[in-house]
């Protein structure tokens, strides 16, 4: 137990919509630990309707601006929107939720909105403890459509997009010569292309240079469906509406081609591998002092190699962390 509620009574609140039972969820979420696990685990297995759209694009591409746009324009369809906003630039969780509350607008105060920014902590591409549970705390809790907005810099990003059923890569005009997706390495990951800030006199040339870099890089990356780049202003309001078909136009894709399935699948796994890296990782680093320590010493005098290093960890950590 925690904050005085028990975690059943939690789960059946947060799986009602009511806003201030899926607050206190996603910061148990934050937090991690054992308690928390109970409940998104109940959690997870109520959430799977949800579309997840991941949105990503180099930092001050946009993303949070046009997520509020789209977040309107599906209102007006009576639909239900999430949004987890990864703010890797903010220490405290604070800085992020007062961020994107300010870009977001008023769409954040919506009775059918719900936003949700988290720090990564850490390094820059660290990625925020608990960031695909808040998305199934999200679903479970019948946001229809759930945005994950993070910054398309590195690995641990790509993850998170990967993690999305519909990733959207925004690149801005005139950050720089190159597109921007090429040089995070995320061109290929995008089911949806964005070129933001279409109010600006380049945007028609970053168009132009990303289509011609789709026509030769996809086909070499063996993609078969089109992908579509779609030219949006938030300032204008224009494009919006081209872009939300085109988002929905991708799950129905998914849908009829029997990928969904396949990709949702995909997702599970990568979690759960995830997920197990992350306990080798904190178990290694609890117990190096203790039940550890002969491998940290055996490494350290070079009798050990990491690979046979690595399977005494995985032996010894098996028979102890099964639920
Ligand atoms: N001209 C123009 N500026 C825009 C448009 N959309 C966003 N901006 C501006 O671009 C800047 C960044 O916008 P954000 O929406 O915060 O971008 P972001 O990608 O979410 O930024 P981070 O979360 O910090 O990575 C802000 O100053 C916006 O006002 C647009 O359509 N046209
Ligand atoms: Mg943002």
């Amino acid at each position: 137990m925690q904050g005085g509620l028990p975690s059943l009574e939690l789960v059946e609140r947060v799986c009602s919509g009511e806003r201030r039972a899926v607050a206190r969820m996603l910061s148990r979420a934050e937090a991690g630990g054992e308690e928390a696990r109970e409940a998104l685990d109940l959690l997870y297995r109520r959430a799977g309707r949800a579309h997840v759209v991941g949105m990503t694009g180099v930092p001050g591409s946009g993303k949070s601006t046009l997520v509020a746009k789209l977040i309107a324009a599906a209102l007006a369809a009576g639909r239900r929107i999430g949004v987890v906003a990864i703010d890797p630039s903010s220490p405290f969780s604070g800085g992020a939720i007062l961020g994107d509350r300010i870009r977001m607008g008023e769409v954040s105060g919506h009775p059918a909105v719900f936003v949700r920014s988290m720090a990564s902590r850490g390094a820059l591409g660290g990625l925020a403890p608990g960031t695909l549970e808040a998305v199934d705390v999200l679903d479970a809790a019948g946001y229809d459509m759930v945005f994950v907005e993070t910054v398309g810099v590195g690995q641990d990003e790509v993850d998170v997009v990967r993690a999305a059923h519909t990733t959207v890569v925004v690149s801005a005009p005139g950050l720089g010569d190159d597109i921007q997706a090429i040089k995070a390495g995320i061109l290929e990951i995008a089911d949806v292309h964005v070129v933001s800030k279409g109010d600006k006199p380049e945007a028609d040339r970053t168009v132009t240079d990303l289509k011609a870099m789709l026509g030769l890089a996809l086909p070499a990356a063996g993609l078969k469906r089109p992908v579509p780049v779609i030219k949006t202003s938030s300032a204008r309001g224009e494009g919006i509406g081209e872009l939300l078909a085109a988002i929905d136009a991708h799950r129905d894709h998914l849908v009829a081609s029997g990928e969904y399935q396949g990709r949702r699948q995909a997702i599970r796994e990568r979690r759960t591998l995830k997920a197990a890296e992350q306990i080798l990782h904190e178990e290694f680093e609890r117990h190096r002092q203790g039940r550890m320590a002969d491998l940290v010493a055996e490494l350290a005098a070079g009798t050990l190699s990491p690979q046979t290093a690595a399977r005494r960890l995985v032996a010894r950590i098996g028979t102890e962390i099964v639920p």
